[in-house]
């Protein structure tokens, strides 16, 4: 355990990771930071889970996709510790081969979901054991944590609706009933509650701009603690918006 803690700071680089149900609009406020932040100069990594890697990729597509396999394989049910697993081995490949490379290079990543989900899903969601969950993600990840999470909550109600609006594919989770959701909706608030300092939450019920405005307050913070001052101060006013 030890040894994993060690290894678990994100040496020069920083992390940020963003979480929500469905619907809750982090993949494009997630992008809009990194845009941000690129034109600040940054080296940033945009990435997600399950992904990442073109191993884990494929992961993502079995996870996800319900039409893939043999119709006998498309109607059984994927059992939770299967999906646990899944989502283990893909995030296993993702840190080792894209995340901490990029940390070490002192790059900013940006991941779409990280082990919060895994908690929320698979531990708050289908009811595995959270402690169990925590442990075997310590293992996939030798002990890399999030700088900051970023957790953009909305009810399941308007994340459904307006999931339904964009008329994007249904993924096999997706289609979990509306009580599951609400079970995944809880978990991340409760994870919320417990590491405040690291995971925030944020109002996903505004219009994009002020979110927009509230995940740079918090990025700005971040890069403050972690960089120069110096350098911060000029930053600070770029990343919200005009
Ligand atoms: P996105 O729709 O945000 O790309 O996420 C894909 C799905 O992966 C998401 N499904 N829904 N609804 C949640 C699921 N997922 C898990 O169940 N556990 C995990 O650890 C991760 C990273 C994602």
């Amino acid at each position: 355990m030890k040894q994993g803690a060690k290894q678990g700071g994100t040496g020069r680089g920083i992390f940020i990771t963003g979480e929500g149900v469905e619907g809750s609009g982090k993949t494009t406020q997630l992008a809009r930071l990194a845009t941000s932040l690129r034109t600040l100069g940054y080296e940033v990594l945009e990435t997600r889970e399950p992904g990442g890697t073109p191993l884990a990729e494929q992961i993502r597509t079995v996870l996800l996709n319900r039409t893939v396999g043999t119709s006998a394989t498309q109607t059984a049910p994927v059992l939770p510790w299967c999906e646990a697993h899944l989502v283990l081995a893909a995030r296993t490949q993702h840190v080792a081969q894209v995340i901490r490379p990029a940390l070490r290079r002192g790059a900013i990543v940006i991941c779409d979901r990280f082990v919060d989900s895994t908690l929320a899903y698979q531990g708050y969601g289908r009811g595995l054991s959270v402690p169990v969950l925590r442990r075997l993600n310590t293992q996939a990840t030798e002990g890399l944590a999030p700088d900051l999470t970023l957790l953009f909550d909305v009810s399941v109600r308007i994340g459904l609706a307006r999931r339904r609006k964009g008329r994007l594919e249904e993924t096999r989770i997706d289609r979990e009933n509306r009580h599951f959701h609400e079970k995944v909706r809880r978990g991340f608030l409760a994870l919320a509650a417990r590491v405040p300092r690291r995971l925030k939450v944020i109002d996903a019920r505004q219009p994009p701009h002020a979110v927009s405005d509230v995940v740079a307050g918090f990025v700005e913070q971040l890069l403050r603690k972690k960089r120069k001052p110096s350098s911060s101060k000029a930053k600070k006013s770029a990343l919200m918006t005009p």
